[in-house]
């Protein structure tokens, strides 16, 4: 499929399930699999289609915007970073989830206590070296099982799941952590991102179906 007939089919399903009416609910539930997910033991590529290979000399991680002090990290200055691992749930908003991913890299915390964002900082926009783009709240960003991921089950993370490095961020769906991480930028105010402008969920809970926006 081509990289416009990907996108097209996939905010017109987000239209159709939209005028369906799909129920938002609103208390979470005591089971593992968030509603309206299958689970899958597979590990789907999902994605605009354009793999960047960044060889490892060029590539960096640059965090700025409402920051104190601005940042751009070579692999080298990133791979020095504490490093932490953390096994979570991954779910996909076309519905299917995998369990038990385990992802090893940079705490997003850590990054935030290098760059010092300002006060008034209360967004963050992610983008890749794709063209991809992502928006979070950044009290969503300060959980502790939020990374910048470079190893996925022990080895690295490999080119089509979003290497070297992608954010993975196991409480929201996961169009929210982007594959191939090129930039974080610091924002006072909200900035849609490729799928929140194309009728995508700003907040995107699973447990409570928050799919479309
Ligand atoms: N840079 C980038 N990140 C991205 C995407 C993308 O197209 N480009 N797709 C998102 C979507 S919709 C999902 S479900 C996950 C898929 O990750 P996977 O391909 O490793 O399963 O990556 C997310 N991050
Ligand atoms: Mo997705």
């Amino acid at each position: 499929m081509s990289k416009e007939r990907y996108i097209a089919a996939k905010q017109q399903w987000a239209e159709k399930q939209k005028a369906k009416g799909v129920v938002p609910r609103s208390e979470p539930r005591a089971e593992r699999l968030p509603p309206g997910q299958k689970l899958t033991t597979g590990f789907p590529v999902l994605d605009l289609g354009i793999h960047p290979e960044i060889p490892e000399a060029d590539w960096r991680l640059t965090l700025d915007g409402l920051v104190e002090k601005p940042v751009t990290l070579d692999w080298k200055a990133f791979n020095a970073l504490p490093q932490v691992e953390d096994m979570s749930d991954f779910h996909c908003v076309t519905t299917w989830s995998r369990y038990d991913c385990r992802w090893g890299g940079v705490a997003f915390t850590t990054l935030y206590e290098l760059a010092r964002p300002k006060p008034h900082a209360r967004h963050v926009y992610f983008t890749g070296y794709d063209g991809y783009s992502t928006n979070v709240s950044l009290a969503a960003c300060l959980d502790a099982d939020v990374l910048v991921a470079t190893s996925f089950d022990g080895a690295p993370i490999t080119l089509e799941h979003g290497g070297r490095a992608r954010v993975i961020i196991p409480k929201l769906y996961a169009w929210k952590g982007a594959k191939f991480v090129k930039g974080i930028t610091f924002l006072e105010e909200d900035k849609p991102g490729f799928w929140e402008v194309r009728g995508y969920s700003n907040t995107a809970d699973p447990w409570t179906e928050d799919r479309f926006g």
